[in-house]
């Protein structure tokens, strides 16, 4: 097999809908493959960014227009060779031909598309790409309309469903070669599919792969031969008679490198060849990956609470600590391996050990699961069906299988790989977003998450445990029951505020979040100078959430009261996200083990925007991320209510018994202790203990618990109600290699402190916030930064919870 990527010599231009006069008079400009219209418009400096200001809504001609790719292709091909061109991802609606012929039309981004140009003469090869908006709304004409959450129809296309915008997305709507292009050119045979499986059983790996064969045709079928190499680790070889064009092969391997999650253990990946060659030896086509072994299951038994949703990985239940993850970037082509890794590093630096890949996104890149196979991060990956009801007829249901098997397929030998599950809210929507009265006898979707889903899985992959969708619970439950299966936690966000986090114990929370701004030097990048308020056109451009900037007044309120000023306001809103993680985070893993998951929404943005993200769309980390870091830490300390009773909780998600003094001082509002008591905890690895908190008084006074190197502090009463001193801080700077050592010493109780570096330097980076200091002690953030910058500038960008005192 000879492969050659088609990436150089592309074209494009408009081929149709209303272009701007400008863009029409640029003719061909040069196109970047992989790529899209919008990157290459933007390249040309044809459409302004649409990430900035109030472009956004200036590029929406773009939603009914067409363009045309185009370069040319030698398709001439040697007596008994096959010549191929094939497509890893066309978004979306496209026509191809090559010297005039039309070799087929496509409608899923989400497949690979192959065509089979042996014997055709070449010549010009043209991609056409027609409104995928449009190509939905007359899909949505003829099978008829299905509820769903936003405006246009993206139920009706199988295309990214927030490329059509999303309550933190811009509806931009791309269109493109947006994966790799490739020409093959092969003879006798090629390797079809290869589709690994490994398991894990007692101490023994087994890796089954399972291979289909395509012949040329060209030739007299011979027998084949086909060799899966796992170098130290064995190998093995069959034989496919001239009949044959299938074959499972396995490979046993005793005492077998074992893949965890991280904080579980190692994660050794094994390479393995898969190698067909014709009988007489000659090699004829290959695939190389890395594997691992480990064994992963749900455990859904019913308890006395409900029903569980345990993760289980080689027979070790874990606690799921994940994020929830979006398409790092809308215009999806500028995502490379450095992002991706960059995006999953921020999810191991806040500890966590599982990412969820939403449905409303992507069957994500191989740089992905490759990074999470390295990283020990297991992946719960949604089908890509999000909020809307689908149908289930054709032109969708084709798409649907035919996409189901090319990913499964190409995502099988991942260990990382965890979970499937049908979706995102679409069994909940059918239930609680009166779907059925709009729907009446119209197919909904439950038919793929029924039965078509778990049948091809049945076919394709028997390894990993399936999932309907997120929220679920056993059939017959309301699928966002808490005491059973997954749950999706709104309610708090939208009406209630973060201290009713604790009024469920969700058995495994799959999605909760609370909103912010991003970080200010990314407000500076989208933002005007002269809009720099939270209710100005383009920072509003940048707020999707339905009443976003009201709910996030409201949050805010009754803890820091809302400021007027617009920094002070960025910052009340940033400290109450924290709060919200922390006080999400912090509940569910206390109830651990009846609580089994706590999967934040959302780690990362897409582009710049207020949103639920802890580290926003320019990469930058926002305060909460912090928060998280610090809640999901293999050993937490936090206080929890226990009926009705403050009580402190030591949670030791390690395999090793943390054994630890505690300290608990009650103090006044500026630090000086009142009275303190000491006793001894011990906690068994992967467990919790509670023990009544100490010292607590009718009052309203701090209590500062002590335990192992962790702190937390209890306060009944609202930042706003206190008589905090506004100015607890005093600050020293020293350069070190990379940046600098800021040190601060507190003078008073200074809370949550945090050093928001990147108002000294939009490319710094702090190592931690939210600090609560007592009066005398020091904190030393390292900040790493390329900047000279001196101690007032660091002095300038610190703030602490104390700001929002009553005076
Ligand atoms: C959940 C997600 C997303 C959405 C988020 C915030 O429903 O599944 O659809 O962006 O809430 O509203």
């Amino acid at each position: 097999m000879d492969v050659r990527a088609l990436h150089d010599g592309w074209t494009l231009r408009p081929a149709g809908g209303e272009v701007p006069a400008e863009v029409d008079r640029a003719g061909r400009i040069p196109a970047q493959v992989p790529g899209t219209v919008h990157t290459d418009l933007l390249t040309a400096g044809l459409v302004p960014d649409p990430y900035v200001g109030e472009n956004e809504a200036a590029l929406r001609w773009l939603h009914r227009s067409a363009w045309e790719y185009r370069t040319t292709l030698d398709t001439a091909a040697a007596p008994g060779e096959r010549v191929e061109l094939r497509f890893d991802g066309l978004d979306t609606v496209a026509t191809v031909t090559l010297g005039g012929t039309e070799l087929g039309r496509t409608v899923n981004m989400h497949r690979t598309h192959r065509f089979d140009v042996t014997g055709h003469r070449g010549g010009d090869l043209v991609v056409r790409f027609d409104s995928a908006l449009e190509h939905a709304e007359s899909v949505e004409k003829d099978i008829g309309a299905r509820p769903r959450t936003y405006d246009h129809p993206y139920n009706a296309v199988r295309k990214m469903a927030c490329s059509f915008g999303w309550d933190w997305g811009p509806d931009l709507q791309t269109a493109g070669i947006w994966r790799p292009v490739t020409v093959r050119r092969w003879r006798t045979a090629r390797l079809a599919t290869v589709r690994p499986l490994a398991t894990l059983e007692g101490t023994t790996g087994r890796l089954r792969v399972h291979v289909e064969v395509e012949r040329s045709g060209l030739e007299a079928a011979t027998a084949l031969a086909v060799h899966v190499d796992l170098g130290a680790h064995g190998a093995t070889t069959t034989e496919l008679d001239p009949r044959t064009t299938g074959a499972v092969l396995e490979v046993q391997v005793p005492d077998a490198p074992v893949w965890w999650p991280r904080g579980y253990g190692e994660q050794p990946l094994v390479d393995v060849a898969v190698r067909l060659c014709a009988q007489d030896g000659t090699p004829l086509d290959e695939r190389g990956l890395r594997t691992g072994f480990r064994d992963v299951r749900i455990d859904d038994s019913p308890d006395e609470f409900g029903t569980r949703t345990v993760v289980v990985v080689n027979g070790t239940p874990v606690f799921a600590r994940g994020v929830n993850w979006i398409p790092r970037d809308h215009l999806l082509t500028r995502l490379d391996a450095g992002r991706y890794a960059a995006a999953l590093d921020d999810a191991v630096d806040a500890h966590c050990n599982l990412v969820r890949v939403w449905g409303g996104g992507l069957w994500e890149s191989e740089d992905f699961y490759r990074l999470c196979d390295e990283r020990g991060l297991l992946v719960w990956q949604d089908f890509p069906l999000a909020c809307a009801a689908y149908a289930e007829e054709d032109p969708l249901r084709t798409e649907f299988e035919a996409e189901v098997r090319d990913n499964v397929t190409r995502l099988a030998h991942h260990p990382s790989l965890a979970v499937w599950s049908g979706g995102n809210e679409n069994l909940q929507g059918h239930e609680d977003w009166g779907w059925k009265e709009e729907l009446g006898s119209s197919t909904w979707g439950a038919g793929y998450y029924r039965d078509l889903f778990p049948a091809l899985l049945a076919e394709l992959d028997g390894t990993r445990p399936y999932q309907p969708g997120s929220p679920t619970s056993p059939e017959g439950l309301h699928p966002n029951d808490p005491d059973h299966g997954t749950n999706h936690e709104w309610d708090v966000w939208n009406r209630l505020g973060w201290p009713h986090y604790r009024d469920r114990v969700p058995r495994f929370c799959a999605e909760f979040g609370y909103q912010a701004p991003p970080t200010l030097a990314t407000i500076a990048e989208f933002l005007p100078a002269d809009q720099r308020s939270a209710t100005s056109p383009a920072f509003l451009a940048h707020q999707k959430a339905l009443d976003g900037n009201g709910k996030l007044d409201r949050g805010m309120a009754p803890h820091t009261g809302v400021p007027s000023g617009f920094e002070d306001w960025v910052w009340a809103a940033q400290l109450n996200q924290a709060r919200a993680v922390s006080c999400a985070v912090e509940h569910h893993r206390s109830w651990w083990p009846r609580t089994a998951g706590s999967v934040y929404w959302q780690l990362d943005d897409c582009w710049p925007v207020t949103s639920w993200a802890v580290v926003d769309g320019s990469g930058r980390r926002k305060p909460a991320f912090h928060a998280l870091r610090r809640a999901f830490a293999p050993r937490l300390l936090t206080v929890q209510p226990r009926e009705g009773v403050p009580h402190v909780v030591v949670v030791n998600d390690t395999a090793q018994e943390f054994s630890t003094r505690v300290l608990v001082r009650r103090t006044t509002v500026t630090g000086q202790v009142l009275g303190r008591a000491e006793f001894d905890v011990s906690v068994p690895p992967r467990a919790v203990r509670t023990h009544p908190l100490p010292l607590v008084g009718g009052d309203d006074e701090p209590v500062v618990v002590d335990a192992g190197g962790l702190r937390a502090v209890h306060l009944t009463a609202p930042d706003k109600d206190l008589a905090w001193d506004p100015d607890p801080l005093r600050v020293s700077v020293s350069r070190v290699a990379d940046g600098y050592a800021v040190r601060v010493r507190a003078q008073s109780l200074a809370r949550d402190v945090t050093l928001l570096a990147d108002v000294v330097e939009p490319g710094a980076r702090v190592d931690d916030g939210l600090v609560t200091l007592l009066p005398g002690e020091s904190r030393t953030f390292r900040v790493r930064s390329a900047a000279v910058a001196d101690a007032d500038a660091f002095a300038g960008a610190l703030r602490t919870a104390n700001r929002f005192g009553r005076p």
